[in-house]
C-alpha cells in the first residue's frame, strides 16, 4: 500500500505544480530560437487534414529557427493509418513519418521488427527534450514490447481536460435538488426527471438517464464518471478487470432498480448509436450526458452541439457537476475524494533507417523543438498577427481574428490553414491545457476556475492498453466482452435475467477468462500490495 500512495502523492504533487504555474510560453520574454546552419529539408507524411503547405508561414518559421524544412505529403485524414501502411510496404518510406495510432499499432510493431525505423533511445542525445518532456508512462505508448520495450515511436500526449458529468441546472432548481454528488443522489434527480415533467409542458416525456453501450472500457454502461460512485478503479489501479471489482453488481443493481423506478429511457437497448444520449440530451429530453463527458463538452459555449441546446431548450441551463463519489460522501468531500484520468497519446512520429544522417538529424531537431514550450506554441498556435490576434501566456486564452480581420486586403496570410495537428505534442508539459476557450472575459475565467476546480481532485493513471499482453488477452476474450456488453448487462438492466443467472456467468465464466490481468498489472507496476 505504501508504494502505491507515493506514487499518488508523486502524481498530486506535479499536478499541483503544474495547475499553480499557470503561464506559459510567452514569445515577448521568453524568446525565439535562431538557426545559423544550413537548411536541410526532410521528407514526412503526416496527417494534416486542411493543411496548406504553399506559402505557409510556419513552415517558414521552422527553417529560420531549427533550420529544418519539412517537404511534408499529406494523406487523407480518415484513412491515414491504412494509407500509409501501403506507402511503406510499397517501399516509398518518408524520412519522417506520423502514424495516427500507438505502439498498438500492428504496422509499428512490424515496421520495427523488420529494422525500418530507429530506435529513439540510440537517437537520445539529438532528442533529449522528448525524455524530460515526456514520462515514462507517456513513453510507454511509443515502445515495442517483443524488442525489449525499445521506443521506436514519439509519443504526442494530449491535452487533459477534467472530466464533468452535465445536468440540467435549470431542471434542478425546478425539481429543488442540488447538483448529483452519489449515485444516490443521482437516482433522486434521475426519477425526479422522469416523474415530474421538468420541462412543464404537461406531457411524460423526459427521462433521468438515457444509457448506452459502448463496452467495458471508454464508457458506455460502465462509464467512467458513473462507475467511481461505485468505487469501481482503473484495471491499472485493482488490478482486477471492471466486472471482477466489488463495486461492479452495486452499479448494476443501481441500473436494474433505476430502470425499474422508471428513471431510464426504457428502450435504450435498441439504439445502436453510441452519441444516442447526447442527443437525447440536447433536444431536451434527458437529464444528463451519460457517457464520459470533459469539462470542455460541458461548458457550453465550447462544443457546436451546444447550439443545438439552446436551440431546443431557450431557457435552458447546463451545469458541470463532477463524476460520481461514493454514497456517504458530499460536496464538501470533493477536495479529499480523487477521482481517475487516463492521460491519452495521440499517434506516434518515426525516423526511418534510410533517413541520411543529415535527415535523421533535422528530424530529430524538428521533434526537440515540438517537445518545448516554443514549440508546442509555435506548432499549434501560429505566429501572432498572422495565425493569431493575440496570446496571453498567464489566462492561456488565445484570440483569434475575426472573419472580417481575415479579409482584410493586404492580410491574405490570415486566411491560410496554415496550422491543424502540425505540432509534436498536443499538451503543454504534464497534459496542460492549451488555451482555455471563452467568448468573454467572464467565460474565460469561468473555465479556468472549473478547470482548476475539477483539476484538483484528479489522479492521472496509466492506461492498461500500454501493458504488455493486454491487448492479446482482449482479443482472445472478444466474444465474452460482447457478450457481456450487448447481451447480459442489458438483459439484467431491464429484467430479462435474475441477478443469480448474471453473476452466475459472470463469476463462473466472465471473470476467470480475465484473471491474467493481475499478471500483466504485476508485470509492469510490481505485486499489489
Ligand atoms: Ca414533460
Amino acid at each position: 500500500m505504501k508504494r502505491y500512495l507515493a506514487i499518488i502523492v508523486a502524481v498530486l504533487l506535479v499536478l499541483s505544480l503544474s495547475t499553480s504555474a499557470f503561464a506559459v510560453y510567452d514569445p515577448a520574454t521568453d524568446g525565439v530560437s535562431e538557426w545559423d546552419g544550413e537548411v536541410t529539408t526532410i521528407t514526412v507524411t503526416d496527417r494534416l487534414p486542411g493543411i496548406q503547405l504553399d506559402n505557409n508561414p510556419i513552415l517558414k518559421e521552422l527553417e529560420k529557427r531549427i533550420g529544418v524544412k519539412l517537404d511534408i505529403s499529406v494523406l487523407d485524414a480518415a484513412q491515414y493509418n491504412s494509407l500509409i501502411a501501403s506507402q511503406i510496404a510499397a517501399g516509398d518510406i518518408p524520412d519522417m513519418f506520423y502514424l495516427w495510432d500507438n505502439s498498438s499499432n500492428v504496422n509499428f510493431q512490424k515496421w520495427a521488427q523488420e529494422g525500418l525505423i530507429w530506435n529513439l533511445e540510440e537517437l537520445a542525445d539529438k532528442i533529449p527534450n522528448a525524455f524530460t518532456w515526456l514520462n515514462a508512462n507517456d513513453l510507454a505508448y511509443g515502445r515495442v514490447p517483443s524488442l525489449d520495450n525499445g521506443l521506436y515511436g514519439l509519443p504526442r500526449m494530449q491535452q487533459l481536460t477534467p472530466d464533468a458529468i452535465p445536468y440540467r441546472g435549470d431542471w434542478l432548481e425546478k425539481l429543488g435538488l442540488e447538483i448529483p454528488v452519489t449515485p444516490d443522489d443521482l437516482f433522486e434527480y434521475c426519477v425526479a426527471v422522469s416523474t415530474q415533467d421538468p420541462d412543464g409542458n404537461g406531457v411524460d416525456d423526459t427521462w433521468g438517464l438515457f444509457i448506452t453501450q459502448l463496452g467495458d472500457k471508454g464508457g458506455g454502461l460502465i462509464d467512467k464518471n458513473i462507475r467511481e460512485g461505485f468505487g469501481i478503479e482503473p484495471e491499472t489501479v485493482a488490478y482486477k478487470v471492471i466486472p471482477a471489482q466489488e463495486g461492479f453488481m452495486d452499479l448494476m443493481d443501481f441500473y436494474h432498480d433505476l430502470y425499474a423506478a422508471g428513471g431510464i429511457y426504457p428502450e435504450f437497448y435498441l439504439e445502436s448509436d453510441i452519441y444516442a444520449d447526447q442527443e437525447a440530451f440536447r433536444a431536451g429530453t434527458v437529464g444528463t450526458m451519460f457517457k464520459t463527458t470533459s469539462l470542455d463538452h460541458t461548458m457550453p459555449y465550447r462544443s457546436n452541439a451546444s447550439e443545438a441546446f439552446y436551440q431546443n431548450n431557450p431557457d435552458g441551463e447546463v451545469v458541470a457537476g463532477y463524476p460520481l463519489q461514493p454514497n456517504g460522501t458530499t460536496a464538501a468531500d470533493a477536495e479529499n475524494y480523487f477521482h481517475y484520468i487516463t492521460m491519452s497519446c495521440w499517434g506516434v512520429f518515426c525516423i526511418s533507417k534510410n533517413a541520411s544522417e543529415e535527415a535523421v538529424d533535422a528530424a530529430c531537431r524538428f521533434l526537440n523543438f515540438g517537445c518545448t514550450e516554443e514549440g508546442v506554441h509555435l506548432l499549434t498556435n501560429g505566429i501572432e498577427g498572422i495565425n493569431y490576434k493575440s496570446w496571453d501566456p498567464v489566462l492561456r486564452t488565445k484570440v483569434a481574428f475575426t472573419q472580417a480581420e481575415k479579409e482584410e486586403p493586404g492580410h491574405e496570410e490570415r486566411l491560410i490553414n496554415a496550422i491543424s495537428y502540425l505540432c509534436v505534442q498536443q499538451s503543454w508539459k504534464n497534459y496542460g491545457k492549451l488555451t482555455f476557450g471563452g467568448n468573454t472575459p467572464e467565460e474565460k475565467a469561468e473555465y479556468m476556475k472549473r478547470y482548476n476546480e475539477l483539476n484538483h481532485g484528479y489522479i492521472v493513471y496509466d492506461n492498461i492498453d500500454t501493458y504488455p499482453g493486454y491487448a492479446d488477452l482482449k482479443t482472445k476474450n472478444a466474444e465474452l466482452t460482447t457478450k457481456l456488453n450487448d447481451e447480459m448487462m442489458v438483459q439484467y438492466i431491464v429484467g430479462g435475467i435474475t441477478r443469480d443467472e448474471f453473476t452466475d456467468w459472470l463469476y463462473n465464466v466472465y471473470c476467470p477468462a480475465w484473471e491474467e490481468v493481475e499478471d500483466i498489472v504485476e508485470a509492469v507496476r510490481g505485486p499489489k500490495e
